[in-house]
Formats: structure tokens, C-alpha cells, sequence
């Protein structure tokens, strides 16, 4: 696909890719796509209207809900439920799974989404890039009944398809259906996105590392290890830096760009982890491995761990394969030193 085509023509052209495809998945990404210009246009004038500021209630994670949250989640939910492409829905801004009946009372739709619909809101206040994240997957119950637990509940590697928006210096829609990973910048001027960045890689190695060092005493040793492995390669004159923007989507950007790794490890504030295993760490994971990266707890594939809950959390080690499998040595993933 040339360069500069247009998100539109791209869905359409690799529509053909899947098997029986009857446009139900190009149908969802053109619904995403429509979202995602929505909540850019409010997510760039936050600051000058009175939509900053927590809306007052919290969700489950306890987290002020910042109304830019409420209001992309809210158009994310109204956008997808009204073209008869999912039969439910899971949001970090919902307490549960939602329900989406097709426009006849029907629970016949395929495909079934997940999604983090302002990631890194605190950022919001001080004009910040923040992120939507989302993850499809089929359904595995039977067609006709309404979804299940069960059917949020699937292993990562078992995704059709995820991707993020970032909302930054211009606005991207990044996303993979398994068949790479395509980055589309946003001409805000005519609302189009352009294929700006085909097949994204991972470098393999990468000189970049993203943690919230703050937490260092409560890290477990094995990262604390890595760190120490950094400073080393410093000292023997090897350049690293540290890049941490406090929004996961931002940081797994540039890092994929420029060669990097991400992690957010179990801390005592956060003894499971931070992120949500179903709506952050496996869409992201999806992509990384797209991008020819790696995605770990710090000892397995993200994409292989069996969910148990909607809102769980894990340990997330994401970027440059050389940089995630070494922390994983550390960590004493690979007890024979195996490199990825
Ligand atoms: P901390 C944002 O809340 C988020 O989920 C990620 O986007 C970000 O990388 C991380 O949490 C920041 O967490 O504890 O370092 O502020």
C-alpha cells in the first residue's frame, strides 16, 4: 500500500485478507476511526473549555474520573454500538462488561472490544499526549445469546485485532489486524488520517528506557539489576537515556520508533502491577510483537497469560526484543540464559 493512502482505502484494500471477511471488522475500524476524531477535537480544545477537572466520581480503580475519561468512553460506547458490529463491550471506564444488542433486540454481532479510552489522563491538565487503546477479539460463545464473562476473558494471542490513538503533537491511529503494525497521522484540516508509518518496527536493540524510577526501592531485584546493568553500559560509555512521559501510549510510541523498553514491575504500591492485563498489556503486547518486539510479565509472554478478571493487573515489560529478554535473564525468566 503507497504511502499517504488514507485509512479508509487501507481497511478496504486488506479487507480481502480475511477469509470470509464480511466487512464486520472493517465496519468496526472505520467506527474506531470515526471515534477517535471525535475525541481529538475535544481532547485538543480541553483547555479552553470547562471539561477539565475530575467529574467528581471514581471508577473501580478508584482513580478520579477526569470528564475527559467519561467523555471518551461515552463516545467510544455510542459510536460502536449503533452499527451492528459488537455484541459487547469492556471498558477501564465500567465497572463491568456492557451488553450490546444488534438494532433488533439481537445478540448476533461477531466480535466483542476492549478498550482504555483516555490512557494517561492525569496528563490532561498539563497538555500532555494522552491515549486510547482498544483490543478485539471474537466471540466464543454461541451467536444469538447474549456475551459472556467468558468471552472478555481469552488469552491475548487469541486477539483479531488492536491499536491505539495518540493524541499528541499530531494525532495517530496505530493498529494491527496481524499483519503488521500501520501508523495513520491525522490531517486535522480535512479529517483524514494518511498512512504515514507502514510496517513499524521495534528496533532490536534500543538505548531508551521508560520506568518511574521513584519506585526503585520497591522493585523487584531483578530490575533493580537491569538498572544497574544501564548504568554499567554508561559508564563503559554506551548511550543510554531515560524517557518516562507517565502515559503508556506516548512512551510504547517512541520506543517503538526509536528502540526502547517499557516497564511498569509489581511496587509496593502496586503489588500486582499497574497496568490492566486486558485493555492495557494486551493490545500493546499484540502490537509489539506485530512490530517484531516482546511483551512480558517479566517472566512469560503477556499474550499467553490466562485471564481471570476484567480489571486485573500484571507486570508489563514492553519494547525492543534484545532489551526485554535481557531484563527477563535478570529476572530469571530464561534460567538457560535462552535469548529471544
Ligand atoms: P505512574 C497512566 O495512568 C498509566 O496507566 C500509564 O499510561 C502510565 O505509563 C502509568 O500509568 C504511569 O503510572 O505510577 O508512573 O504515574
Amino acid at each position: 500500500m503507497k504511502k499517504h493512502s488514507t485509512l479508509g482505502e487501507f481497511i478496504i484494500n486488506n479487507q480481502s485478507h480475511f477469509s470470509g471477511s464480511s466487512g464486520e471488522l472493517s465496519r468496526l475500524l472505520n467506527a474506531i476511526r470515526l471515534a477517535a476524531k471525535v475525541v481529538n477535537h475535544e481532547v485538543n480544545k480541553a483547555g479552553l473549555v470547562d471539561i477539565l477537572g475530575a467529574a467528581g466520581e471514581t471508577n473501580i480503580q478508584g482513580e478520579d474520573q477526569q470528564k475527559l475519561d467519561v467523555y471518551a468512553n461515552d463516545i467510544f460506547m455510542q459510536t460502536l454500538t449503533k452499527r451492528e458490529i459488537v455484541c459487547g463491550i469492556a471498558s477501564e471506564e465500567e465497572d463491568d462488561f456492557v451488553v450490546i444488542k444488534g438494532s433488533n433486540g439481537n445478540n448476533d454481532n461477531k466480535y466483542i472490544l476492549l478498550m482504555d479510552p483516555l490512557d494517561g489522563s492525569s496528563n490532561i491538565d498539563v497538555n500532555v499526549s494522552v491515549g486510547t487503546i482498544f483490543s478485539v477479539y471474537e466471540r466464543i460463545t454461541p451467536k444469538g445469546q447474549p456475551v459472556t464473562k467468558a468471552d472478555f476473558l481469552q488469552k491475548g494471542k487469541k486477539q483479531v485485532a488492536a491499536g491505539y490513538i495518540v493524541y499528541g503533537t499530531s494525532t495517530m491511529l496505530v493498529y494491527s489486524t496481524g499483519r503488521g503494525v500501520h501508523g495513520f497521522t491525522l490531517n486535522p484540516a480535512i479529517g483524514t488520517f494518511y498512512l504515514s508509518h507502514p510496517n513499524m518496527e521495534f528496533p532490536r536493540k534500543g538505548n531508551i528506557y521508560s520506568i518511574n524510577e521513584a519506585n526503585y526501592v520497591h522493585f523487584p531485584q531483578g530490575v533493580k539489576d537491569y538498572l544497574k546493568y544501564i548504568q554499567k553500559k554508561v559508564e563503559e560509555g554506551q548511550k543510554y537515556t531515560s524517557r518516562y512521559i507517565g502515559s503508556l501510549v506516548s512512551d510504547f510510541h517512541r520506543n517503538m520508533i526509536k528502540g526502547g523498553i517499557y516497564i511498569y514491575p509489581t511496587s509496593s504500591k502496586s503489588p500486582k502491577g499497574k497496568l490492566r492485563l486486558l485493555y492495557e498489556c494486551n493490545p500493546m503486547a499484540f502490537l509489539a510483537e506485530q512490530a517484531n518486539g516482546m511483551a512480558t510479565d517479566g517472566y512469560q509472554r503477556i499474550l499467553d497469560i490466562q485471564p481471570t478478571e476484567l480489571h486485573q493487573r500484571v507486570p508489563f515489560f514492553c519494547g525492543s526484543r534484545s532489551m526485554v529478554s535481557k531484563v527477563g535473564e535478570l529476572m530469571g525468566a530464561y534460567p538457560d540464559g535462552a535469548d529471544y
